[in-house]
């Protein structure tokens, strides 16, 4: 492989948007290097990474020389380019890019009332309005989840990948996954599986090379 092939992802460790990417290279046992951008220390908004994301925001996957950006936009080039958590029929593979879509419109509330418990307090209002969200957003997946396995067909996809990476950090924002057997079902399915971590454990604070033996 020339490095023009290999993977290169863009990251930081406290990022939600970043494990799901992650989460994906992990569980397919790929090979690629992981690029650490310092969210603390203003790395995202420097020249040379919003050069390669304009938003100034990560993730940021490189490619054959694509710069691909949104961390759902990244896991469908993924799964498209690998074949890895696709779906295995048309109809599966749309239905994944469908719950993606939902996913960063409902589930971002999960992450904002994450941020706000732990990185930046705000007017309690602001939590009042955003709680009933989150919580509506993580109901709706486990009805969803109610007699099936996974989000999509009968196997994970990147719609499992994207949905539970963004959730992934609800206990610190006070929402007990307890509350939620079918999702809480789901995630142990999803943490049974071959190369699944939880972030602190999966992405790394420094630059790092990842070259798995398949098994
Ligand atoms: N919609 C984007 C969201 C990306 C995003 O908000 N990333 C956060 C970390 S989770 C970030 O880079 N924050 C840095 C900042 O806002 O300065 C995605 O899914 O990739």
């Amino acid at each position: 492989m020339t490095a023009h092939d290999r993977l290169t992802l863009f990251g930081s460790f406290t990022s939600s948007s970043s494990y799901k990417p992650m989460l994906f290279l992990s569980l397919s046992r790929l090979p690629f290097s992981f690029r650490t951008v310092n969210l603390k220390i203003g790395k995202q908004n420097e020249p040379e990474h919003l050069a390669r994301n304009r938003y100034g925001k990560v993730p940021v996957l490189q490619h054959r020389g694509l710069t691909i950006v949104q961390s759902n936009v990244i896991l469908s080039y993924l799964a498209g380019a690998t074949g890895c958590f696709e779906g295995k029929t048309e109809q599966d593979r749309w239905t994944a890019r469908e719950w993606l879509d939902w996913e960063a419109d409902q589930i971002t509330n999960v992450a904002k009332v994450r941020h706000y418990s732990r990185f930046r307090q705000v007017d309690p209002a602001v939590m009042d309005y955003f709680r009933p969200l989150a919580e509506a957003a993580i109901g709706f997946v486990n009805k969803s989840l109610e007699g099936r396995e996974w989000l999509v067909g009968d196997a994970p996809t990147i719609a499992d990948i994207g949905c539970w990476g963004r959730m992934v950090f609800m206990h610190e924002g006070g929402l007990d996954i307890n509350r939620w057997p079918n999702v809480l079902a789901w995630s142990n399915r999803l943490k049974a599986m071959e190369g699944f971590a939880l972030p602190y454990d999966l992405i790394p604070s420094k630059d790092r090379e990842y070259d798995p033996v398949k098994g």
